[in-house]
């Protein structure tokens, strides 16, 4: 159908160690609305947003997390500390009747950025299941 021949374009980029846009975010060499930074995380918002909030918390460091697959115990904390982010700038983002925390993984999970992200949506009511 269209409808997935749209995820898997949008879903092209293969995961690779090339840095990505983000990294370019996070040097500031390329424009983004940041509302959160901190030593190991950034938070800005999505330039396609699929909710009247929307936004996306990222490690600065990557650190071969292209993916959350890529992941094992030695990211433990950073991972706990994006999902710390998420909620604190979620109600710094006003979402107290509730949001919505996503992480894309691959082809399938319709990744496109592989630099691990997590995204959070609200500001209106959301729906099960997604797409
Ligand atoms: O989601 C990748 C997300 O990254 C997608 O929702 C668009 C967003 N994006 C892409 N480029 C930018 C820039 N330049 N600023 C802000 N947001 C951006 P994925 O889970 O990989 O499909």
């Amino acid at each position: 159908s269209s409808e997935v021949d749209a995820a898997r374009a949008a879903a092209s980029q293969a995961d690779s160690d090339a840095p990505t846009l983000f990294d370019k975010i996070v040097a500031k060499q390329i424009p983004a609305t940041i509302i959160y930074e901190d030593e190991q995380a950034l938070a800005f918002r999505d330039i396609n947003p699929q909710a009247p909030v929307h936004f996306l918390v990222i490690p600065k460091d990557r650190n071969g997390l292209t993916r959350l697959s890529k992941m094992d115990e030695s990211h433990r904390a950073l991972v706990g500390h994006l999902m710390y982010v998420a909620q604190l700038v979620a109600k710094q983002e006003g979402l107290l009747p509730g949001f919505r925390v996503v992480i894309n993984d691959g082809p399938e999970g319709c990744q496109s950025v592989y630099h691990l992200h997590l995204h959070i949506m609200g500001g209106r009511q959301l729906t099960w299941p997604p797409g």
